[in-house]
Formats: C-alpha cells, structure tokens, sequence
C-alpha cells in the first residue's frame, strides 16, 4: 500500500529509557496532558462494562436481553471487557510469553523488522507527519497480518519461529471470534447478518505489539496518544497484567483494570459508521508507569480492502434514518486515515455528512 512519506523517527524508547539519569527528551514531553479522573465521595470511579460472551451465545429466551444489553453497552460506551471468550488459555499464555521474549531480543535483532520511512509496517516509534510532532513513550509493531497475499515478507515469515507460529495460532483463534462478535454487534442493532459478513469476512486485519518502557517522570509523557480506532472492532490483550489504558467517558478519563482472562473489545470508527452512528467508538489512550514495563497486543479488524466503508444498507432500507456519514472505499479510507497522526476523533468527524451550515445532519 503506498502511503504518503513519513518523517525519520526518533529511535528506540525502550533503549533511552535504559539511561536511569535520563531527563525526558522536550520531543516526549506532552504540555497538554489531559489528567486522570480523580474519584471522590459523590462521584465514585466508574468501572468499563464486563460481558460474557456464554450469556451472548446461549440463545433462548434471554437471547433479547443480552441483545439490548450489546447494544447499549456498544451505543454508550463503545467498549467493554469480553470474559469466557473461548480463547484457549495456554495460547494466550503462550502468545504473552512470545511477545515479551521478542520485546527483550536486543535491538540489533528488532531492528530487522524496522519501519522505513513512507511505510507503517515494522518496528519503530510513533509515525511523524510533523518534524516537531511529539513523540509517544512507547516502540510499537504494527503490521498488516490479513489478507494473506497483503503480508510483508520480511515481518511476520521473518520473526523468530516460536514468535511466528504462535502468532499465526493466536491471529487464527482471535479471528474466529473476532467474526462471531461482529455477528452479534451487527445483530444487536439490525443490520443484516449476511451484509455484515460480506463486509467483515477475510477482511484486512492487523495487530500492533506495543511496549511501553517505564518513565522517570511518567505525568509528562503519554504511552499512546488519545484516538479512536479506524478499525470495526479492536481485540485488545494486555500482556503484562501493568494496567496503563484509559477510555474518554463524557469527557473524562478514566483508567481501565483488565480482569484477568479478559479481553478488552473496543468499537472503532468503522463500526460507528456502519452503524449510523448508533455505536459510539470511544477515544483512548495509554499512559505509562515510573517503574514497570507494559506491554499490549492489539487486533484490529476491517472491512476488505474493496468493501464500501458507510451506513450499512440494510440498517438504512429498514430503518429509513437518513446516512449521517459518507460511504468511501475501504482502501481509500485508510489512506486517508494513516495520512494524518493519530489526534482523538477527527477522522470521524470528516466522514460526517454536513448540511449547508457545516453542521453534523
Ligand atoms: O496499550 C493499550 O492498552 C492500548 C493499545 C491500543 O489501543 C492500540 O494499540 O491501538
């Protein structure tokens, strides 16, 4: 895929954070941090919501329930935490095991996966558009792991063999639950199990491996930028139980503790659209720790590169809502997507339909 060129980042933050004197570099350092919500008597911590993915599946008749219960949760949170997912333990185990080994090879061996500039696959800091854009406190991996004939030889083929066949192991399972719960985010709010299929099915998939080292002065960095995911939905594991991740809830931020076993299933900007608007894909971001490494594993999951990405047809036909948001090609979207940094909801606001006025329809 060609993208527009990126600018030459900063190095691996993993091997500056080595340097126990260190003073934050100013291109880390994030002057407008938003802060952490600060629970107190009258208004108490609120906890993302927690769905068991048995309770989804059971059907009979508390199958509406659980239904109106998606959609609610999909509609005003745009997140939750999936338990009982069916994802066998010890791949998971194994994969968390695989990830961390990669992340402690020494930066020579990384540095063979390397993102090279005007790419977005391989192992680097955060894509500069920018030469004085800031930085995020973290390395990350990202690559393009579906179709298969859309894989770059050098990355995944080219990872340790452990690495590599666990990997292919982990994508493989998460893929298959990946495609039921889009099965019933799409049921839950009426659009047509096939269209969903149509859209989702061998759709362009990807996962990003992120490590975020520990900080000397983590309040003035931020681990990942706050954005909403361009993706349907995002499988998220954390793989070193150091809690980090925060959702933007009615405008605050509040911190999520991951149950252990639990995944953390996000609504991306696709699925808002797709929905029209009826889900919401929440803004998050990943702040870091002064003394503990974190480490993530996200799975993002797409429409294929020729679907249409815009309000599904069947909801449209069915419901009669006008479309609140343009329809463009799944290809082109993500050109568009990756040609801006990563900055809270804005993509998402572009694709809205706007009347005369330049107000949201
Ligand atoms: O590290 C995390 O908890 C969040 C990762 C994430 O949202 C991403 O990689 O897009």
């Amino acid at each position: 895929m060609a993208f527009p060129p990126s600018l030459v980042s900063h190095g691996s933050v993993q091997e500056l954070a080595k340097n126990l004197n260190l003073t934050v570099p100013h291109h880390y350092v994030q002057e407008h941090r938003e802060p952490t919500f600060v629970p107190n008597d009258s208004s108490p911590m609120q906890s993302i919501p927690v769905i068991d993915m048995n309770d989804l599946i059971m059907g009979g008749s508390e199958m509406r329930l659980q239904m109106e219960n998606l959609r609610s949760i999909c509609h005003e949170w745009g997140i939750f935490q999936l338990v009982n997912h069916g994802v066998d333990k010890s791949l998971v185990e194994e994969m968390k095991k695989r990830m961390v080994e990669f992340f402690k090879m020494p930066i020579e061996e990384k540095l063979r996966y390397k993102l090279k500039g005007g790419e977005y696959e391989g192992y680097g800091q955060t894509i500069l558009h920018a030469q004085d854009q800031k930085v995020d406190w973290a390395d990350r991996f990202y690559m393009i792991t579906n179709p298969l004939h859309r894989r770059k030889s050098n990355l995944l083929p080219e990872f340790p063999p452990l690495l590599r066949d666990t990997l292919e192991n982990y994508l493989l399972e998460v893929q298959k639950l990946g495609m039921s719960l889009f099965g019933l985010i799409g049921q839950a709010v009426d659009i047509n199990k096939k269209e969903m299929f149509e859209i989702f099915e061998d759709g362009m998939q990807s996962v990003r491996m992120t490590y975020y080292p520990p900080c000397p002065q983590p309040d003035l960095v931020i681990g990942l930028t706050p954005h909403s995911d361009a993706a349907g939905i995002t499988i998220l594991l954390q793989v070193n139980d150091v809690n980090g991740l925060q959702v933007k809830k009615d405008g605050i931020w509040i911190p999520v503790n991951f149950l252990p076993d639990a995944f953390i299933v996000n609504v991306g900007d696709i699925l808002e659209i797709l929905s029209n608007g009826v889900y919401n894909s929440i803004e998050h971001r990943a702040i870091v720790n002064a003394t503990k490494e974190r480490m993530s594993l996200a799975m993002f999951f797409n429409p294929k590169m020729e679907a249409d990405v815009g309000p599904s047809k069947s909801l449209i036909a069915s419901t009669r809502n006008p479309p609140l948001y343009k329809t463009l090609v799944m290809e082109q979207y993500l050109k568009e997507f990756f040609s801006r940094k990563l900055n809270g909801k804005t993509f998402l606001e572009k694709m809205k339909i706007k009347d005369e006025d330049g107000d949201d329809t």
